[in-house]
C-alpha cells in the first residue's frame, strides 16, 4: 500500500440551487478530506487505505460501496450499530461563498478511537496521511491521530500532514494547540496560508515556511490559493505558478486534491517541483466541477492539463 488515511467521510446533499432554507432537491454524493484525498490517489494509480467508521445505516452503506468502486482499500472500515454515518450539507451561493452545515456530532466516525487502529496495517504503507480535521472530531479522535503517528513512525511511514483548519469543529486554542503537535511530528506539511497564518501569526510565505521547518518538518508546501504553492526545504524555497481555469465552480476538495496530487507525485518519484505542479493541477481541475470529488482527474487527464499551452483553459 502507498498512503493510509483516517478521517470521517460523511453523506454530502447539495442544493440544485438556491439557498439551503429553501431547497428541496439535492444531489446526493459523499465527502470527507482523507477518503477524498485516497480516490485522489487511487485515480492517478496509487493504492491508499481509509480507516474510518459508518453506521449501521443505508446511506453509510452506500458510501462504502462508492469509496470501495474508486478502488480504495475499505477493509478498515468498522460499521458501528450504535451511531450514525454524518451528514453535511453544501450550500454554494456562489464559488467564494460557500456553506457548510455539518450534522456530525456523535457520529459513528467520532466515536473510533485508538483500540481501532491495527499497527500491522498501517506497517504496510509508505506514507500516513493526517489531517487536522480527524483530531477536532473527539477526544477519543484526537488520542486516535497521536497512536497512529506513534505507529507510522516505528514502522518507518513518512507522515504527511494537512492542518485542515475547520474552526466550527473545536475551539481556537485547542485547535491550535493539537495542530502545532501534530505539525511537530510531520515529515510533510501541506497547510495553507491562512493555516499557516493561524498557527504562527505570520502571513509572509517566507517566514511562514521557515516557522514550519523550524518546528520540526522537512518539506513545507505552502498553497497560496490561484497563485499556486510554495515548496520550502533546508536547501530551498521554490513558488510553483498555479493553474489558471476558465470557471471556479466549487473550491471545496481542491485542497484534498493537491495532497492528492502532490503525493502522488512523489509516489512517482518526480521532483519536488513537478510534485506541487501535479498537486497544483489536480487541485485546479477539480475546483472546475460540483462535488468534492467528482473532478478528481486520471494520470492521463492530468498529464494534458499540465502540458497544455498556458494560454489554452480549455
Ligand atoms: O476538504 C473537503 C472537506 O472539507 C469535505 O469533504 C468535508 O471532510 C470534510 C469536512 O470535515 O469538512
Amino acid at each position: 500500500m502507498d498512503v493510509v488515511t483516517i478521517g470521517e467521510t460523511m453523506v454530502l446533499f447539495t442544493p440544485h440551487n438556491g439557498q439551503l432554507r429553501y431547497a428541496s432537491q439535492y444531489v446526493r454524493s459523499f465527502g470527507g478530506a482523507e477518503s477524498n484525498v485516497s480516490i485522489g490517489l487511487s485515480r492517478l494509480g496509487h493504492q491508499a487505505g481509509w480507516i474510518s467508521a459508518i453506521g449501521d445505516d443505508e446511506l453509510g452503506k452506500g458510501m462504502l460501496s462508492f469509496i470501495r468502486g474508486e478502488g480504495v482499500d475499505v477493509s478498515q472500515v468498522k460499521i458501528d450499530p450504535t451511531a450514525p454515518t454524518g451528514i453535511f450539507f453544501k450550500e454554494i451561493r456562489n464559488s467564494s461563498d460557500i456553506r457548510i452545515q455539518y450534522y456530525r456530532k456523535g457520529s459513528a466516525a467520532s466515536q473510533l478511537s485508538k483500540e481501532d487502529l491495527d499497527a500491522d496495517y498501517i506497517a504496510k504503507a509508505k506514507y500516513l496521511h493526517i489531517s487536522g480535521i480527524t483530531p477536532a472530531l473527539s477526544e477519543s479522535c484526537c488520542d486516535m491521530i497521536f497512536e497512529a503517528i506513534k505507529m507510522a513512525k516505528e514502522h518507518g511511514l513518512k507522515i504527511v500532514f494537512d492542518p485542515n483548519l475547520r474552526k466550527k469543529l473545536w475551539s481556537e486554542e485547542q485547535a491550535r494547540d493539537v495542530l502545532l503537535k501534530i505539525a511537530a511530528e510531520a515529515d510533510i506539511v501541506l497547510p495553507g496560508v491562512a493555516e499557516g497564518e493561524f498557527l504562527f501569526g505570520e502571513s509572509d510565505p517566507e517566514t511562514l515556511g521557515n516557522r514550519f521547518l523550524n518546528h520540526g518538518a522537512s518539506v513545507v508546501i505552502l498553497k497560496v490559493g490561484a497563485e499556486g504553492a510554495y515548496y520550502f526545504t533546508n536547501e530551498e524555497s521554490v513558488l510553483v505558478p498555479g493553474f489558471k481555469v476558465e470557471q471556479v465552480i466549487d473550491p471545496v476538495g481542491a485542497g484534498d486534491g493537491f495532497a492528492a496530487g502532490f503525493m502522488s507525485g512523489v509516489l512517482d518519484g518526480l521532483s519536488l517541483y513537478e510534485a506541487v505542479q501535479r498537486g497544483n493541477a489536480v487541485g485546479a481541475i477539480v475546483t472546475t466541477v460540483t462535488g468534492d470529488v467528482e473532478g478528481l482527474p486520471e494520470k492521463q487527464e492530468i498529464e494534458r492539463f499540465i502540458n497544455k499551452p498556458a494560454d489554452d483553459v480549455s
